[in-house]
């Protein structure tokens, strides 16, 4: 059945009236999605109105698909308006509730810290800062030149044992092989290289070997290197500077041992032993039961060793030390296990 034109825009005066009374109303978004489907979906009034206008005589059908096309216009506009509102209203309301409520307890703000290792490190270069000693640094991947065969450790030197190398590089010809630096001893000879006497520098970094983990041993673990090169440098400085630093870092109290070693690079070489904390001298696992944790090992630099890094050993001298930095917090505080430092538990963190 064919409505007349009139009665057509009626109906249509009609569904927009209806419609706006009922959005003004709607506070809600799934109300207002099923206003949309009875006003603008498919099977709503509007729809079935316009598809109606294909009935009509051509001129009617122009006049009230224009009105029909209105209608359809204002509905989508009102509709995309108290979207907005609604959207708005809520808004407001969540931030109504997240208002400042001074009388609340306040809220923790978790601070980082420096890691263990980091604070000693700091702490250990600011005793020979104290001591006039300037803080250097080298390579973690390092040449076999620098690393071994200067320091007076060619190939098959039996002394290669002492250190079991990551190697970045399988061919060893000539030094030319690249490896991860069992020690911060390589940077002597750089450092010889570039400057002249008097030299006295500490060298903190990272060292990597290939050796089975323990309570005492970890495959990459910290050292601090020191150098001083000068006219007249003895064994006596060399004793006294280490002696100072243990005092300094562990107290006047604690139990120093200096004894006799071997490093191909030194000559004579030391070691410096400390008395254990975890037991206090008794023997434990620290220690390996000895009642003493070796921190470092050091020497007069070997006249070879300067040689090569051209420094005259008739007209200088000087001493070198490297020692373990992870062991110091471990003697001062009496932690039995090397690998907790590197375990990222937050519980065993947290207390330094
Ligand atoms: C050296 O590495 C020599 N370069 C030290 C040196 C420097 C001697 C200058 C003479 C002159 P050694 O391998 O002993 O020496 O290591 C020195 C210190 O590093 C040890 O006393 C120990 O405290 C620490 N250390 C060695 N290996 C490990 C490891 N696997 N884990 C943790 N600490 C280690």
């Amino acid at each position: 059945m064919t409505l007349p034109t009139k009665a057509v825009l009626q109906q249509l005066e009609q569904i927009q009236k209806q419609a706006s009374e009922e959005l003004e109303k709607i506070n809600d978004p799934k109300e207002l999605q099923l206003w949309k489907v009875r006003y603008l979906g498919r099977k709503s009034r509007l729809t079935q109105v316009l598809r109606s206008l294909a009935t009509l005589p051509l001129e009617e059908r122009r006049k009230v698909g224009v009105r029909g096309n209105e209608v359809k216009n204002i509905l989508e506009s009102s509709l995309a308006e108290r979207e907005k509102i609604l959207e708005e209203a809520r808004i407001a309301s969540s931030l109504k509730y997240k208002k400042l409520d001074v009388t609340l307890p306040g809220q923790p703000l978790s601070v980082g810290r420096l890691h263990p290792i980091t604070q000693t490190l700091e702490e250990i270069c600011d005793i020979f800062k104290g001591m006039g000693f300037q803080v250097i640094e080298g390579p973690d991947v390092e040449w076999d030149y620098y690393n071994f065969e200067a320091l007076n450790i060619p190939q098959e030197h039996p002394a290669r044992d002492m250190f079991a190398t990551l190697w970045v590089d399988a061919e060893v010809e000539g030094g030319k092989a690249r490896l991860l630096r069992t020690h911060t001893s390589p940077v002597q000879i750089r450092l010889m290289e570039k400057k002249r006497p008097p030299i006295r520098v500490v060298v903190p970094g990272r060292c990597y070997r290939y050796e089975a983990t323990d309570a005492t041993h970890e495959s990459m673990f910290y050292q601090v290197e020191g150098l001083a090169i000068d006219k007249n440098i003895t064994m006596a400085d060399l004793k006294g500077t280490l002696f100072e630093f243990c005092r300094c870092l562990f107290g006047e109290e604690r139990k120093i041992r200096f004894r006799c070693d071997y490093f191909p690079f030194v000559e004579p070489g030391a070691e410096v032993a400390i008395e254990c904390l975890a037991c206090h001298g008794a023997g434990c696992r620290v220690c390996g039961y000895t009642g003493w944790v070796e921190i470092l090992g050091a020497g007069m630099v070997h006249p070879d060793v300067l040689r090569r890094g051209g420094i005259d050993p008739k007209a200088y001298s000087g001493f070198a030390f490297g020692m373990g930095v992870e062991r110091m917090p471990m003697l001062r505080y009496g932690i039995d296990d090397i690998r907790l430092f590197y375990g990222n538990d937050l519980r065993f963190l947290k207390q330094f």
